[in-house]
């Protein structure tokens, strides 16, 4: 009775301290702290010691408000290096707080820890953090909710409740050691054993049926699901059983909102969708499932991630369901597209479309300043090992490339680089505008596989408007590459199939209101264009997002210059910014 009035007390003073407080207009400051820390976690019978968020798998959920200030303090208490990417936040004149190791900040050392300090602008949505250096994404992650200003709407139905849920990949064995083993061997990495909904495999696989994500709802209500892909190296399906939604956000952008029973997901982007409950309680539960869409040709992990909806027994439960229980119901399961359903895909992706309206205009450039061509595909490496036979293909080793040039990971950060004027022998800034040697990207590949390499940047002074046209090629076999751009949003004005002719396909671009987002697949044997306006300076990494791929190479950096007006300049670096 004591424990309710006091409760019931402190509820009636926090309610009344919502009122009294003025409505910040400009955000506040949150602050977290994240360590990180070993934990045993089993899954499949196997137990394993990963590396972890705050003794939670998957990270806990950061909340904020467009406008926010966010202060991130990361702890690491792991044997192994670690650095913390809040993946799609523009971070303005904030490349510091950016993340990947090497490229904005040395990594936090065993022992220290690094606050990262940015404001959230002109963006509410879902995102999500996840570690970036090596293979350590792969228990390293977390949803980002980012919720509207304060009194402003969505521009949709306000949902009953919003959950997020977050794929990934398990590994029984750990990662750190399966992508050392690849880059060692030239092979292919050993692949994961489930995919996940917020760390769980559910019941398609052995001994995973007690971890199963289950998603309760009330029967006539509107839920929104914040959609993340964290898998390492897989694009997703993902679909519920006799239920369709509604696509309203992707990337943390509203788009016009669209009905679909299955939607496509590639790692590092985010979709919300709105879930409308059946108007009664139905005689059922229904499985929500995952699996990929491969267009590669190596093995992958083709297994199924299952959660269950179900919906919760109403108050006169026993009236209706005197002799059933929710176990003995009837499970429905969807039906995915098959794993290879390049004409969904393409469908799925047509459908997006920038929401553009008054609010949230869709400001696409108009004008280009500059425009570049990058391929971007698999290749091979010689065997590092002399007289030995690598296990890549032909007795080669395994890497990736955009331009053919395979990125090579400095030891030193490019953006200290770069803003103490030390970048002599850490990078150059003649990465090709274009292929040095054009070929049928897409038609036979040519008989030399091998890759160059370097430390290679393009410099974009402030305020380039940019398009960049991105083209998969046949080289070991076309695929569908996710690219993601750090400290950036852009548009994407076109896509399709073969060689990209630059006479033809600009006319059909759409610069109106394509999609806005951070990470885009290239069609596998296709290309994409995107624009955006180079309006933040700093080194801003670009990468697929398949993992394996980024750890071959397929990766490069964007050095975007100071503007000439005070707001315009990247703000020095923190006094806690890691070492090397
Ligand atoms: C994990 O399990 C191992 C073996 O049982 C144990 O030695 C270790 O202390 C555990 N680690 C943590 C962080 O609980
Ligand atoms: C965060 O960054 C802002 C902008 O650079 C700065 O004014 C503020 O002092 C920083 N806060 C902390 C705690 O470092
Ligand atoms: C990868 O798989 C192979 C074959 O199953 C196995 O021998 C090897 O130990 C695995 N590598 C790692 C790092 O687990
Ligand atoms: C679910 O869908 C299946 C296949 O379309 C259908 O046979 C079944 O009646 C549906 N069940 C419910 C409860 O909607
Ligand atoms: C998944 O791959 C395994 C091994 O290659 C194969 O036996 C199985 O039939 C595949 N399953 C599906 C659903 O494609
Ligand atoms: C997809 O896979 C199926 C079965 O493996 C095969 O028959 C079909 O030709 C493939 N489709 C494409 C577009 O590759
Ligand atoms: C290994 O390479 C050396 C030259 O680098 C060559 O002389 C030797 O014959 C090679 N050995 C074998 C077994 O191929
Ligand atoms: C491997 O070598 C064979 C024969 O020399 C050739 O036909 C094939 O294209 C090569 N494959 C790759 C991936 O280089
Ligand atoms: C490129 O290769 C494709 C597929 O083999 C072929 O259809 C096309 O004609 C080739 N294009 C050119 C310009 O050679
Ligand atoms: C590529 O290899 C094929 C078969 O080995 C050969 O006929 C062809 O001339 C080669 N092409 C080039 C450009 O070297
Ligand atoms: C980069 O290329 C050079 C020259 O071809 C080669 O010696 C070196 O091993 C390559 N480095 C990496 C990391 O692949
Ligand atoms: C951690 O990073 C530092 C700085 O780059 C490097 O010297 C060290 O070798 C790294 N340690 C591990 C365990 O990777
Ligand atoms: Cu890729």
């Amino acid at each position: 009775m004591a424990v309710s009035t006091a409760s019931q007390l402190f509820f009636y003073a926090f309610a009344c301290i919502l009122i009294v407080l003025p409505r910040p207009a400009f955000g506040i400051t949150r602050h977290y702290k994240l360590e990180i820390k070993m934990q045993n976690v089993t899954r499949l019978c196997h137990t394993r010691s990963i590396v972890s968020v705050n003794g939670q798998f998957p990270g806990p959920r950061l909340v904020a408000r467009e406008g926010d200030r966010l202060l991130i303090k990361v702890m690491n208490h792991v044997p192994n290096n670690i650095s913390m990417h809040w993946h799609g936040i523009r971070q303005l004149r904030s490349g510091w707080a950016d993340g990947p190791a090497y490229i904005t900040q040395c990594p936090i050392q065993t022992g220290q820890s690094y606050v990262y300090n940015y404001t959230v602008v002109g963006q509410r949505g879902t995102l999500w953090y996840h570690a970036h250096i090596s293979w350590l994404r792969s228990t390293l992650y977390g949803p980002i909710i980012i919720l509207p200003k304060y009194g402003v709407p969505y521009p949709f139905e306000k949902p009953y409740k919003e959950v997020p849920m977050i794929f990934g990949e398990w590994f029984n064995a750990d990662p750190e050691a399966i992508i050392n083993q690849a880059l060692q061997t030239g092979g292919g990495p050993n692949v994961s054993d489930a995919y996940t909904i917020n760390g769980l495999p559910g019941p398609l696989y052995n001994c995973s049926a007690k971890d199963t994500f289950k998603l309760r709802v009330r029967p006539g209500k509107t839920y929104l699901l914040r959609l993340i892909n964290a898998a390492l190296n897989d694009e997703l399906f993902f679909s519920i059983a006799n239920h369709t939604v509604t696509v309203v956000e992707a990337d943390a952008i509203y788009v016009k909102p669209f009905e679909t029973d299955t939607i496509l997901i590639a790692p590092g982007q985010t979709t919300n969708v709105l879930l409308k409950t059946k108007p009664k309680y139905p005689s059922a539960t229904f499985l929500m499932t995952a699996r990929p869409y491969v267009t590669g040709q190596g093995t992958f992990d083709n297994s199924t991630v299952a959660g269950i909806l179900e919906y919760e027994q109403p108050r006169n439960a026993k009236a209706i369901h005197s002799k059933t229980s929710i176990k003995n119901l009837p499970l429905f399961k969807p039906v995915l597209p098959a794993l290879n359903d390049t004409n969904f895909a393409t469908k799925f992706v047509n459908q997006l479309r920038s929401l553009d309206s008054k609010k949230y205009p869709a400001n696409v450039p108009k004008e280009v300043d500059q425009k570049f061509f990058f391929t971007v595909g698999l290749g091979t490496n010689p065997c590092s090992t002399k007289n030995q036979t690598c296990q890549g293909p032909n007795g080669t080793m395994f890497a990736a490339s955009i331009n053919n040039i395979s990125f090579t990971m400095p030891t030193a950060a490019l953006l200290q680089s770069h803003y103490f004027g030390r970048s002599n022998g850490v990078y150059r800034t003649d990465f090709p505008f274009d292929p040095l040697f054009p070929f049928n990207y897409t038609g036979n590949p040519p008989n030399n596989t091998m890759v160059s390499n370097g430390t290679k940047l393009l410099v974009l002074p402030f305020n380039t408007s940019v398009e960049l046209v991105m083209q998969d090629t046949s080289i070991l076999g076309l695929e569908s590459h996710p690219l993601h751009l750090h400290g950036f949003n852009f548009f994407v004005v076109g896509q399709g199939f073969g060689n990209f002719n630059p006479k033809k396909d600009p006319k059909n671009f759409n610069v109106v209101d394509p999609i806005e987002r951070n990470t885009v697949g290239v069609p596998s044997g296709g290309w994409v264009a995107i624009r955006f306006l180079a309006d933040n300076p700093g080194v801003w990494f670009m990468h697929c997002h398949l993992e394996v791929h980024t750890s071959w190479g397929l990766k490069m950096a964007w050095l975007v210059l100071d503007g000439d007006k005070s707001n315009q300049k990247l703000l020095p670096p923190p006094a806690d910014l890691p070492k090397c």
